[in-house]
Parts: structure tokens; sequence; C-alpha cells
């Protein structure tokens, strides 16, 4: 893996209706990501945050996907960083804010492959689009719009679309899935491992099938871990918990497998919410998995 990294935080909240996920990437500098990541002989260099602006707390309704317009602008902005991180060869380590920045970091990357995977380690599949969102909150929609589907000021920020191809993803850990996102999945033929196949199956043949399935396909892989695939347990600190979720332990074992493989060149941890948290856990928690991701062992 390469030695070098870039994190950037994106404190965005204007995804989704609650407050406090803004504070994601404080919360996780706070749980002391620089020195992890140091400790692995990583270069880091922060990059800071991105402004959003906020309009003072204003929600903007006047488009069915809530603040449609800011988060355009955010996530091109976002988008020409990575690219510019990619560019100067240092790993993207970039740091939420709620989900729908996915959509600035892929745009980002996916312009440097010809067949960029895409590990979407989530509660939900985030497969929404206007006509089958049951919210109008982007944070739902960020994989759609990776895929090419969704409103067009969204899936041609970076100038191109699709980013991705359906048969490059995996999906691990859903477990909430509206009736639009499940018949997407099928129509698509979107590889997922629900809660019922991991439960089935163990993590270890999850992630080992996951692995396999997307070396042979893909020349590069995309983490994004939406902090709500853990079980409200171990990751209380999210906007939308669902119960039944995948363990710490069983999180760590993902992350360990994936340093395994050499093959995860860019990664997220989003959806990290300080004011729904106990005591900064589940900032904790993200930093911990980014700590197996990035080759720590146990012995
Ligand atoms: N699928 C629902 C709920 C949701 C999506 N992502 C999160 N919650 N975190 C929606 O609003 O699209
Ligand atoms: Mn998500
Ligand atoms: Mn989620």
């Amino acid at each position: 893996m390469n030695k070098k990294m870039s994190i950037l935080g994106v404190p965005m909240d204007l995804g989704q209706m609650r407050r406090g996920v803004d504070m994601g990437p404080s919360a996780i500098r706070y749980a002391d990501v620089t020195k992890r990541m140091e400790k692995l002989f990583y270069e880091v260099e922060d990059l800071g945050d991105i402004t959003i602006k906020r309009n003072n707390g204003m929600i903007d309704d006047t488009h069915p996907l809530r603040n449609l317009q800011a988060i355009i602008e955010v996530n091109t902005i976002l988008s020409d960083l990575v690219d510019k991180v990619i560019k100067k060869g240092n790993f993207p380590l970039v740091l939420g804010g709620d989900h729908s920045i996915a959509i600035g970091t892929i745009a980002g990357i996916a312009k440097h492959y010809d067949n960029l995977g895409v590990i979407w380690y989530d509660a939900h599949g985030d497969l929404n689009t206007k006509e089958t969102s049951p919210s109008g909150n982007i944070h739902g929609m960020p994989l759609a719009v990776s895929l090419g589907l969704g409103h067009p000021h969204l899936t041609n920020i970076g100038s191109y679309s699709p980013k991705i191809k359906p048969e490059n993803v995996v999906i691990i850990g859903a477990r909430d899935l509206d009736q639009g996102e499940k018949a997407l999945i099928r129509e698509k033929n979107i590889k997922i491992y629900t809660m019922h196949e991991i439960d089935r199956l163990g993590m270890t043949k999850v992630i080992e099938e996951t692995v396999m399935y997307l070396k042979e396909r893909t020349d590069g892989i995309h983490l994004s871990l939406d902090l709500d695939s853990l079980d409200p347990h171990d990751a209380p600190g999210v906007g939308t918990p669902v119960l039944g979720g995948i363990s710490y332990r069983e999180s760590h074992l993902a992350m360990e497998m994936f340093a395994e493989s050499g093959l995860i060149t860019s990664a997220e941890f989003v959806e990290v919410n300080p004011i729904l948290d106990e005591r900064n856990k589940t900032a904790e928690v993200a930093v911990a998995l980014m700590g197996s991701l990035f080759g720590e062992k146990l012995i």
C-alpha cells in the first residue's frame, strides 16, 4: 500500500436532517487519526476541512432533493481536491460528514481508474433517486449517483458519468433497504452481502469472496464506510442507527483482511455524529478501524 496519505475533512450535514454530523471530522481528529497513521509509518498531510456554506442553518426545500445546490458545490470542490491528492501519488482518506460526500470523493477518484471497485459498507444501500427516496435526503443517494442515476448536476460532477459500473460494486452490511433500492439491486445485479449473508457465511467468507470478486475485475478499490453499518451498541453516534448490525470485532476482521489484500486504494469514513455519541466512542471506533485497514497487527 501507498505510504503517503492525505486526510481531508468534509463537515457536511446538508444531506440529511440531523444536526451534529458536521462535527464528525473534528471528532475523528480528536480521536488521534494522524498519530495512529504515523505509527503505521504513513507520511500524513492533513488538508483540513472543506468549508460548507450553511445559509444560517436554513434548509433549502425549494427542490425535492433537499439542499441540492449546496451539495453540488461542496462535492465539486471535494472532487477536485481528491483528484489532486491522487495526482501527487497520495492515498486519499476522506472524513465525513454525511454520506452525500461520497459523490465528490468517488468523482475525484474514478477518473484515475478504468474499473474502480467500490465497497459500500453500510446499513443502507444509498441507492435512492428523487423518484424512490422516502426522505429527499441526498445521503441516501450517493451510490445511485455514482452509478449515473439521479439529478444530472450530481451525476455530472467532475464532468463525466457514470463513475462506476454496477458489477464493480459490493454492498456489505445492508439491513434497511427501500423498495426502489431493492428493485435496483435486482435489476443491476449488484453484489450484496446483507446481514443475512454475514450471519450465514460469517465475515471471513464474506470478505474473502468480496476480495476475490473485485480483484479479478477492478484496478483499484474505494472503501466507503458508513459508521451505521456497525451495530448501534458499538457505534451509537450515527444519525440513522439500525439494530442488528455488524459487530466491532467483525469490522476489525474485515479491515484486517482488506489490509492483507493490499487492494484498497482510497477510503472514506462517514456519518460520525458526536452529538448523538457516547463520549466520542464512534469516532474512536472509526479510528481503530482505520488502524486495522492500514496495517495494524495484534502481534
Ligand atoms: N434509505 C433512507 C434512509 C437512509 C439512507 N441512508 C441513511 N438513512 N443513513 C433514505 O432516506 O434514503
Ligand atoms: Mn450511507
Ligand atoms: Mn447508512
